[in-house]
């Protein structure tokens, strides 16, 4: 899906929890009822009415205490809750242009979803080999699929490369991988989703929130309905998985009838990526990378892929293609990428491999997308061999890892047991400092050795 980071993504609106307080909000149409709220008791029971049922309280055009009563019995206290949030969220959202009717439509029946949460909490004990990852993301099914999938959409295809100048390997190789080419297009309420997100998951609290306005205004829009704004748990839409934000901002009518449906229409869906790639300077011809061969004398290699090299420079150290053909434009700026630390195939990455990153900033992705649309475009299988043997290190043993990183005095930038820049740059750091081969790696042995040194 496409992805901002919750963490580290920046909310553009003001926090606004504290300050909507139901009985002192003082403005808009909320004043209305604000009024009625002379005791705490006539409140509660005036804030049950409206939780429940806000619509008939604001069509109407006052409460509807008996009713609403009965109901508000019924609700469980959590429920209550949840009702009471989803209020203060209506005048940020009125804020934002989203219509009382709307807002109302959305949230009609809306409770938070268990499984939005239980997703959101799930930290698997292993992490999933990135050999597997690459395997089942870059299937012989997939493959076929993709290929059958070029054919189908030929005629939209050349015109999608027209219009945004992004090759259609790529294009097709996202959507096989977001969706598996508008199969698994996620099938769950994106606003009920994002409301649980944002109302009950500390980590995705903000992110939620952003999102869940964001969808609010798709629907305000018109372009799908309420029924229809189905997505994943995360929220990530259709067939191209875009959440709400991205959808925002990249979102297209291809097919031209006033409406950008990615959850139904491929070419609406299709040249929203492509507009996604474009705007993320996608270079029109040019590949996402090379697999390469490091030589074996060279002991320490940079692996982060942000810094990066023309690629006269790497084969100046005598690294090359795998295939022994040269670099088409060697000034062209590359990142070496080790996905399995130094055993493994090696790739040095370049300007279209940090497009797709846009996409989903996550490494391993965007070799999958790279080399799925490698393989679209009729391309052999990865080279060099797996090292199948290594095994990834468990959740305990990164976080062991991470402590023991930290306390002689690389930082890891926290103990998470998520191996990100930080706790690679640390690995490094470490393997230089005690002379070994340095690639980064956090691998079973680095941490073995970390043991038998404390
Ligand atoms: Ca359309």
């Amino acid at each position: 899906m496409t992805k901002a980071n919750p963490d580290t993504r920046k909310s553009s609106e003001k926090r606004t929890e504290t300050v909507h307080k139901p009985c002192r909000k003082k403005s808009g149409r909320f004043r209305q009822y604000a009024d009625l709220c002379l005791k705490p008791l006539i409140c509660t029971i005036a804030l049950g009415t409206f939780l429940i049922s806000p619509g008939v309280l604001f069509s109407a055009g006052g409460p509807m205490f008996t009713t609403g009563i009965s109901m508000a019995r019924a609700a469980t206290a959590s429920d209550k809750r949840f009702r009471q949030w989803v209020e203060r969220l209506w005048p940020v959202a009125r804020r934002k242009g989203i219509s009382r009717r709307t807002f109302n439509e959305a949230f009609r029946g809306v409770l938070p979803d268990p499984d939005v949460i239980r997703s959101a909490h799930y930290q698997p004990e292993f992490v999933r080999p990135v050999w597997d990852y690459m395997a089942s993301a870059v299937s012989d099914q997939r493959i076929l699929t993709g290929q059958a999938m070029l054919r189908k959409y030929e005629k939209l295809l050349d015109r999608l490369e027209k219009r945004f100048r992004v090759d259609r390997y790529v294009i097709v190789a996202i959507w096989g991988m977001e969706s598996n080419y508008g199969l698994n297009r996620g099938d769950k309420n994106v606003i009920r989703s994002l409301a649980t997100l944002a109302y009950r998951d500390r980590r995705r609290r903000k992110f939620g929130r952003q999102q869940l306005l964001s969808a609010l205004r798709i629907l305000q829009r018109g372009d799908i309905s309420v029924s229809q704004i189905k997505g994943s748990w995360a929220g990530a839409m259709g067939h191209t998985q875009f959440i709400p934000t991205t959808y925002a901002a990249y979102a297209v009518d291809f097919d031209s009838d006033g409406k950008r449906d990615i959850w139904n229409s491929p070419a609406d869906a299709l040249a929203s990526t492509a507009n996604y790639l474009h705007k993320s300077r996608w270079r029109f011809g040019e590949t996402w990378g090379y697999e390469v061969k490091i030589p074996k004398k060279i002991r320490s290699v940079r692996t982060n892929i942000r810094r990066r090299k023309p690629l006269s420079w790497y084969k100046k150290l005598g690294i090359r293609r795998v295939n022994g053909k040269d670099f088409p434009r060697p000034g062209d700026r590359a990142g070496l990428y080790l996905p399995a630390g130094r055993n493994g195939p090696a790739f040095l990455v370049l300007n279209n491999f940090r497009s797709i990153l846009r996409y989903n900033n996550a490494n391993t992705y965007a070799l999958a997308v790279g080399h799925l649309a490698d393989r679209l475009r009729g391309f052999g299988p990865i080279r060099t061999a797996w090292p199948t043997k290594q095994k990834p290190l468990a959740r305990e043993e990164r976080l062991e890892l991470q402590r023991l990183l930290t306390a002689k005095g690389f930082d890891t930038g926290g103990t998470d047991g998520i191996i990100g820049n930080q706790t690679l740059h640390a690995v490094r750091k470490y393997q230089k400092s005690r002379g070994l081969k340095v690639d980064g790696w956090p691998s079973a042995r680095v941490l073995k050795k970390l043991r038998n040194e404390s």
